[in-house]
Formats: structure tokens, C-alpha cells, sequence
């Protein structure tokens, strides 16, 4: 028997339930994963009257209830304390992006969803869109520049929880294809190569075409 539940959204396009499985697995958390997939219009009922703010991931572990996925990489990195770095002032800086990440870059995730079965390339690049993208562009390249030590990752050879809660932006990137500098292209790349990010993309394939969503599988006008 398991230790609990994760639930979560369709891999195509739930993209914080990507953040919240990918930590969960990189702690190494033996739970069951649970698809719930979205009805539209939304909001999904079987999800409302799931988790606590109604949406998902959503985590039972062990009796511990832990909805929104940064706390559910903060829940996992007290299971594995290598999923922050180990430094102190690292730390702090993995934190503050990943919290930045958690509350903003709206624009660019209305503009550019996450649907990892197609390609939208050089669409979506609303101004909202392209000034987060800059933001994050820079985000990284700092990080990688002060903590990365020339690894692939934003803090070194590991994928940690900062990667999990930006790897929904790389899966943007590649799907949306904004023009980004070589650094950013190299740690997309990085990351869809990881094998955890491997994984999710190839369990979107089971998901049968009932769990299709109109509206994210069709693409904006281009501008
Ligand atoms: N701040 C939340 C956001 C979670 C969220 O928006 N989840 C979406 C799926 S990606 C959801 O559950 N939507 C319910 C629905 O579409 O019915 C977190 O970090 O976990």
C-alpha cells in the first residue's frame, strides 16, 4: 500500500501539477498519481470538491493535506532537502524565484498555456507575454551565473525545486517558440531532458482525445 494520493490535472496542460509531480517524485514520495481531467467550461467539479482551494496538485501524504505547488515543493524538501540548495544564500535566491514564479508572469501564462502536444511557434508574443519572457530570460541567466557553476540546471548538475517550478515556462518556451538567447535555449533543453520531464511528456500520449480541451488546442490569431 501507498503512502497517499497525488492529484493532478492532465499532463498536456496542467502545468502546475507538473511542478507539483515532478517534486513529489524527486523526493521519491511513494503515492499513488491520480489524473482528474478537466471539464470545460471549468471549473472542474470532481476537483473542486477535492482539495482545499479547489484546484490541483493536491497531496496526501502520510496525513499531511498539502495543496499549491510550491508548498508542495517546500513539503518534499523536507523529505529531500537536496530539492533546495545547501547553501544558504543559494537558498534564499531558489525561494525567492521560485515564489516569484508561483505568484506572477500571468501574461505569459495566458498568452502562451501549456499544451505539450502542440506547436504554436511565433504566436502568443503579446507585450505582457515578451516583457515576462525578458524577466525570466534574466531571471535565469543570473542565477546560473551566480549559482550554477556551469552546470545545465539553475543550480548546478541538479534538477532541483526551482527547475520544477520553472520547467511549465521551458515547456512555453518550446512549444511557443519565443525568440530567446542561446542560455535560455541550452537550459530548456537541459530540462526537457531530464527524465522525469521525459516521463510526464510521454504519459501525455495515454491520455484518450475525450480529455482534449477545444480551447487550448486552438491556436490565437497570430499578430
Ligand atoms: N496556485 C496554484 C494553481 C493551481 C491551478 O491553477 N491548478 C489548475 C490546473 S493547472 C486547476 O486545478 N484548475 C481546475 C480546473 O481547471 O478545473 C498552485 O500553485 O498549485
Amino acid at each position: 500500500m501507498s503512502d497517499g494520493v497525488l492529484y493532478i490535472g492532465n499532463k498536456r496542460y496542467s502545468s502546475w501539477s507538473l511542478r507539483g509531480w515532478l517534486a513529489v517524485r524527486l523526493a521519491r514520495l511513494d503515492v499513488d498519481v491520480r489524473v482528474v481531467p478537466f471539464e470545460r467550461p471549468g471549473p472542474t467539479k470532481a476537483i473542486a470538491g477535492l482539495s482545499p482551494n479547489g484546484l490541483v496538485p493536491f497531496l496526501e501524504h502520510n496525513g499531511a493535506r498539502v495543496w499549491e505547488s510550491l508548498a508542495i515543493c517546500d513539503y518534499c524538501a523536507e523529505i529531500e532537502p537536496g530539492l533546495w540548495p545547501a547553501d544558504r544564500v543559494a537558498r534564499a535566491h531558489a525561494r525567492s524565484i521560485s515564489a516569484e514564479m508561483h505568484a506572477g508572469f500571468r501574461e505569459l501564462l495566458m498568452a502562451m498555456w501549456m499544451n505539450l502536444g502542440r506547436d504554436f511557434s511565433g504566436l502568443g508574443r503579446t507585450p505582457g507575454a515578451l516583457a515576462d519572457i525578458a524577466r525570466v530570460e534574466a531571471l535565469w541567466a543570473e542565477t546560473r551565473v551566480r549559482f550554477g557553476g556551469g552546470g545545465p540546471f539553475l543550480f548546478g548538475a541538479a534538477f532541483g525545486a526551482a527547475d520544477a517550478m520553472f520547467a511549465p515556462v521551458v515547456a512555453r518556451f518550446l512549444g511557443w517558440k519565443p525568440v530567446v538567447s542561446a542560455e535560455t535555449a541550452a537550459y530548456c533543453a537541459a530540462v526537457r531532458g531530464h527524465p522525469l520531464v521525459a516521463e510526464w511528456y510521454d504519459g501525455t500520449v495515454a491520455e484518450p482525445v475525450e480529455w482534449l480541451v477545444e480551447d487550448y488546442e486552438t491556436a490565437p490569431p497570430s499578430r
